[in-house]
């Protein structure tokens, strides 16, 4: 069983292996890198930022005019896709198109290492909200791939830095902290971790969403557009294919760039109209063009900063990585902020993937390797909403506060005498990345009163999971209990190995909503209280009942269980698709490699065994059979192509055989000859 870690980037996409060198060490391969854009037409690429967002979602439309395919709004609101498929016009899901993507990355990685490859670990930006999660999550499972966690982009790179550190602090020393900062094609993010020995905590983290590598790209296309407006009379907008050539020019003038201070070239020829162009620039000229970006370096390393609460003496590196942190200014920016230079230790393409591969091996069960613990933080706070049986009011709680310890679990206790209801949502939705602060609604079902016609003491498990996605993964009702106090309670919950240690910290409390108590407390519950204040606390050991309750998700937005699994299925059809024309075309073009083999051949090695008339005769039924090819040979079923190929072999085995047989005589009477 081979694990493999995904990095896919908005531009280019990176698989690493992990593999075992003996229990502990693992060796790190990078399996592959797979350029998301090679060619103009059927290649759908730069979706990777729409997971999970609706087709009217501001973000969405503002990319459309950028993208050389179109989208379509689903029935259901999400964002389509179009592609031709088959020689028809069809709209995909975006998680199909992922999902087809990854299938790719999938087969790749298969034939590479010659094993299945199952799980895996994929990264995202640490920005992704629950639904951009759950679609990527939804995309992997279409791809037949067994999703181990969902990791954010930075704490990835976290891992690959610290799991080789043999001198990080132990756990009672204080920290070593480093800043890491990631700017690939489409976005910017900062982490700040402390790591001590075996684990790393990410105490903050920080993102422009909008800025990456493809902003300077475009500031330059911009400017040789207007140019060549005035210089040559140009209008490259109108032409599609010259302005992905101005696109793919000016990315390699960037880059050159970025390790040349001087004058540059930049000279297409042939570009639009029969028209070559010539321009230059150069790397101050490109700064003065970019200010407006580079401008927008600093505010997320603030953020980051300022909310880790550390100085800049804390600081012990700050590690870049990412395409576009190759850029001189940026570079500058980030060493002028922290006052420290930068470091490069990390491989800034691969060490995501690296990342991804490591924490896989680390879950899955098929390696052993050294425990490192990963405690991630909730990027935008989560609250629960409620409504109290008892009151018109709504209650509610933020579960999850700005930074908290994740994956985590806690366990909230309501006092309910029917079903109600759970609304889970980012708190602020102003900070958020993201239209809808709505996260979705989760049911708490089948709850009744006690006997005695009381409220019921339900206990529901809320949830950040290993993918960073919310759940509220279980629910009891507990037999009631005499003079329970709490009307509603929250409490942390130990949790499954593997999943972050961060309940270190705070499993010996015990969390009062005194706010929100304030609204859901019924009379009752408010004379519970009372009573429970005089008895001291202390409870009477009474065995509870615990019977667990069905909660059903709403509005949550993850594909259905059927329509994934028609998806699934569907993509499976497809790879057989696939597959299929790959073995027409295979057929065929055996054909067209046994035409050509045995005519040189026919003239060569095997002139002496044909006579000259059959050898004339097979030349003809070569020629016809290769303009039978471009002509109603074209278009053929794959076992007419095999029948075609077998007739001719009716003819040029025999001289084959003819040929080998003569080769092998003096070999053979050489051998005899030796033996004697
Ligand atoms: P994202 O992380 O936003 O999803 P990605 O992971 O695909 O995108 P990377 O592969 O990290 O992005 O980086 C690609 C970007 O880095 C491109 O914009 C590319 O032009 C830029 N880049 C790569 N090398 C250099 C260089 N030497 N100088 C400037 N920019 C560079
Ligand atoms: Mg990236
Ligand atoms: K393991």
């Amino acid at each position: 069983m081979s694990v493999v870690g995904i990095d896919v980037g908005f531009q280019n996409c990176y698989i690493a292996v992990a593999r075992s060198g003996g229990i502990e060490t693992l060796k790190m391969f990078l399996l592959f890198f797979y350029q998301v854009i090679t060619n103009f037409k059927n290649t759908v690429h730069g979706f990777k930022k729409f997971h999970g967002r609706a087709f009217d979602d501001p973000f969405v439309q503002s990319e459309r005019s950028k993208l050389p395919y179109s989208l379509d709004k689903l029935a259901n609101g999400s964002t389509g896709i179009k592609v031709r498929y088959l020689d028809e016009e069809k709209v995909f899901t975006v998680e199909q198109i992922s999902g087809m993507l990854l299938t790719k990355l999938k087969e790749t990685s298969e034939s590479a290492l010659k094993k299945p490859v199952v799980d895996c670990v994929v990264s995202v930006p640490s920005f992704f909200t629950d639904a951009e999660r759950r679609s990527v999550l939804d995309a992997t499972q279409i791809a037949g791939l067994n999703c181990l966690r969902l990791i954010n982009d930075t704490t990835a790179v976290a891992l690959a830095y610290g799991i080789y550190k043999q001198d990080l602090p132990v756990p009672e020393e204080k920290p070593r902290n480093v800043v890491f900062v990631d700017m690939g094609h489409s976005s910017f993010q900062v982490s700040i971790t402390a790591f001590n020995k075996g684990k790393l905590k990410v105490l903050a983290t920080a993102f422009d969403l909008y800025l990456g590598g493809r902003n300077f790209d475009e500031a330059l296309v911009d400017y040789f557009c207007e140019e060549f407006k005035t210089k040559y009379k140009l209008n490259v907008r109108d032409n599609p294919r010259a302005l992905l050539r101005l696109h793919q020019e000016c990315e390699k003038l960037k880059k050159l760039m970025s390790a040349n201070s001087s004058d540059l070239p930049l000279n297409i020829e042939c570009f639009m109209n029969d028209i070559d162009v010539s321009s230059r620039m150069n790397r101050t000229h490109f700064e003065v063009m970019c200010a407006q970006y580079l401008m927008r370096v600093e505010t997320p390393l603030k953020t980051a900063f300022e909310q880790s609460k550390l100085s800049r003496d804390d600081i012990y590196a700050v590690e870049i990585v990412g395409g576009a942190t190759r850029i001189p200014s940026i570079k500058e920016r980030i060493t002028k902020y922290f006052c420290k230079d930068v470091s490069t230790t990390l491989n800034a393409d691969e060490a995501v993937a690296r990342g991804c591969a490591l924490q896989c091996a680390i879950l899955s069960p098929a390696f052993k390797v050294r425990e490192f613990s990963i405690t991630d933080v909730v990027p935008f706070p989560i609250t629960l909403r409620w409504k109290s049986p008892t009151e018109d009011g709504l209650g509610e709680c933020e579960v999850f506060g700005k930074n908290h310890a994740a994956p985590f679990s806690k366990v909230i206790t309501f006092h309910k005498k029917e079903p109600f209801d759970l609304e889970a949502f980012y708190s602020n939705p102003q900070e958020l990345p993201y239209p809808d602060h709505r996260i979705g609604c989760f049911s708490v079902q089948n709850v009744v009163p006690q006997p005695d016609g009381d409220s019921s003491k339900v206990k529901v498990k809320v949830r950040v999971n290993i993918h960073g996605i919310l759940s509220v993964s279980s629910a009891s009702l507990i037999e009631k209990l005499k003079g329970e106090a709490e009307d509603m309670q929250i409490e942390p919950e130990p949790l499954v190995q593997n999943e972050g240690r961060a309940e270190e910290q705070v499993s010996h409390k015990t969390f009062f909503f005194h706010e929100c108590a304030s609204v859901v407390l019924s009379k009752e519950g408010a004379a519970a209280e009372k009573q429970d204040a005089t008895a001291g606390g202390s409870k009477p050991n009474v065995k509870v009942k615990s019977i667990d309750l069905p909660i059903v998700a709403n509005n949550i937005r993850q594909l259905d269980g059927d329509v994934l699994t028609n998806f699934v299925e569907y993509e499976r059809q497809m790879i057989c698709q696939d597959k299929l024309v790959k073995e027409l075309n295979d057929a065929k073009n055996a054909v067209e490699e046994y035409v050509y083999d045995l005519r040189e051949k026919l003239c060569g090695i095997y002139q002496k065994y044909i006579t000259e008339e059959d050898s004339n005769r097979l030349t003809l039924m070569l020629e016809d059979t290769e303009n039978w090819l471009y002509e109603e040979g074209e278009d053929q079923p794959k076992n007419v192509y095999e029948e075609k190929l077998g007739a001719l072999k009716m003819f040029g085995e025999p001289i084959q055989e003819r040929h080998r047989e003569s080769e092998e005589r003096p070999r053979a009477f050489e051998e005899l000859g030796k033996k004697l």
